[in-house]
């Protein structure tokens, strides 16, 4: 696949995004863009939560639960000997994308919601769950998704949020 057609995947992918996700928000230079399953944070104020990530296809822990408005810095490790990836979205948004990775064993994608892990490595991703609802964490790495490489994530809607925003 050349680089012509790469960046038309990922022009449609973030076309994908843009649709099911709305408007966009501009912070200096770097532009975040709205999804469905929320924004990319920042590190300050966020909490943390470790996931490792072994090689019999799991993340553990396999689910976690999140307030909306919440953000999230995950800590992510990768325990085995090859290499993983770690991906947030909707179920729809993982389905997609895992369909393009089959199709393109190498794609290389990079954006805020998504990041690989080097076999003893550790990387960090931090979200922002501006929205209620069920997400995911998977590792899109072809077979991985499909062996059952998924976790869930649930956004509990914030009353409070809706509190301050009439004050
Ligand atoms: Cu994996």
């Amino acid at each position: 696949m050349n680089h012509r057609a790469v960046a038309a995947v990922v022009l449609a992918l973030s076309a994908a995004a843009a649709v099911a996700g709305g408007n966009h928000a501009k912070t200096g230079a770097a532009e975040r863009q709205q999804t469905a399953w929320g924004i990319a944070g920042s590190a300050h104020q966020a909490r943390a939560i470790e996931i490792a990530m072994t090689d019999d296809m799991r993340f553990a822990p396999g689910q976690i639960e999140v307030r909306q408005g919440e953000t999230i810095r995950f800590v992510v490790r990768n325990k085995g000997r090859t290499l993983h990836e770690i991906v947030l979205g909707t179920r729809d948004a993982l389905d997609g994308h895992a369909a393009l990775m089959a199709k393109f064993p190498g794609m290389e994608h990079d954006e805020p919601h998504m990041t690989h892990v080097k076999p003893g490595a550790r990387q960090e991703i931090v979200w922002n769950f501006n929205r209620p609802g069920e997400f995911h964490y998977a590792c899109l790495i072809p077979g991985h998704y499909q062996a059952g490489m998924v976790g869930a994530i649930r956004v509990t809607p914030s009353a409070q949020i809706n509190e301050r925003k009439k004050t």
